[in-house]
């Protein structure tokens, strides 16, 4: 087995000094950056992301493989700049005024970032106008919201109208999901995309970026 499948494989079972050695190996080894990224790191939470997608693998499985990927990413983050790698689109994340659960939402960051997508993370409790402000000021393709409670999805409706109310209007996609969002209530307030789960959310948003 070459090391980037070593590389996958470490990353499916959580194993974040294994896939920090592999990625150095796979570097000394000459590799280019981009192909470990693509390769390795990213065949193995694509893998993850399909089984989580199937209830074969459950959220802390999950959580330890996206652990494993920041590590291996962190290494190899110098060499993608370096290389010139394009991160393939911009989406602006967070969970919405009022709501403090982030769990959902920073699965959802992994697997965007496992995608090869730049991810800017305003946490939670994020106001309507902050979301604006972080799109307009990185140019992005998607903002991405996140809600657990029902007393914080109206604050969706907020997002949509500001976007639609402004110049990001036709250039700015607005996703959302969590628990209590279902496909009507996006209908409902005019949002652009609904996904059930992190790994759905995170192929919409590639889809979005690359179409
Ligand atoms: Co809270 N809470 N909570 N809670 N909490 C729920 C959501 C609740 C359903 C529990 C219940 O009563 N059965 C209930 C909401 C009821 C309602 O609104 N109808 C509730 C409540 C009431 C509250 C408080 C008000 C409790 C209180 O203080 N009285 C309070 C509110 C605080 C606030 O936000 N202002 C509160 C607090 C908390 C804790 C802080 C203790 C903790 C959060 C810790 C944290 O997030 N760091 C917490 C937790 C853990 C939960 C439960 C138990 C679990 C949520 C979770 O993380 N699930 C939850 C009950 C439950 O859901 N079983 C509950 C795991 C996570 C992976 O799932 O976030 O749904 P989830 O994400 C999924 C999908 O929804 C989707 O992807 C993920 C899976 O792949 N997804 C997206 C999420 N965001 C997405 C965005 C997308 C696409 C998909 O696109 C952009």
């Amino acid at each position: 087995m070459g090391v980037l499948e070593d590389i996958s494989s470490w990353l499916q079972q959580g194993r974040a000094p294994k896939v920090k050695m592999c990625v150095q190996q796979a570097l000394d080894e000459g590799i280019p950056a981009g192909e470990i990224l693509e390769h390795g790191l990213l065949d193995g939470m694509n893998i993850i992301g399909a089984k989580f997608k199937n209830n074969e693998v459950f959220v802390p499985e999950v959580l330890i493989a996206a652990r494993a990927m920041t590590k291996g990413i962190e290494v190899l983050r110098p060499y993608l700049v370096a290389d010139g790698v394009e991160e393939k689109g911009t989406v602006i994340l967070g969970t919405v005024k009022g709501d403090l659960h982030d769990i959902g939402k920073n699965l959802v960051r992994m697997m965007m970032e496992g995608k090869g997508l730049k991810v800017i993370d305003l946490g939670v409790d994020v106001s309507v106008e902050k979301f604006i402000e972080a799109a307009r000021e990185n140019n992005a393709q998607i903002i991405a919201c996140s809600a657990l409670l029902t007393t914080t999805m109206g604050e969706m409706r907020d997002i949509v109208e500001a976007v639609n109310a402004s110049e990001l209007k036709g250039n700015v996609k607005v996703m959302i999901g969590g628990a209590p969002i279902t496909q009507s209530f996006c209908d409902q307030i005019g949002a652009d995309r609904y996904t059930p789960d992190a790994a759905s959310a995170a192929d919409v948003a590639l889809e979005i970026c690359t179409a």
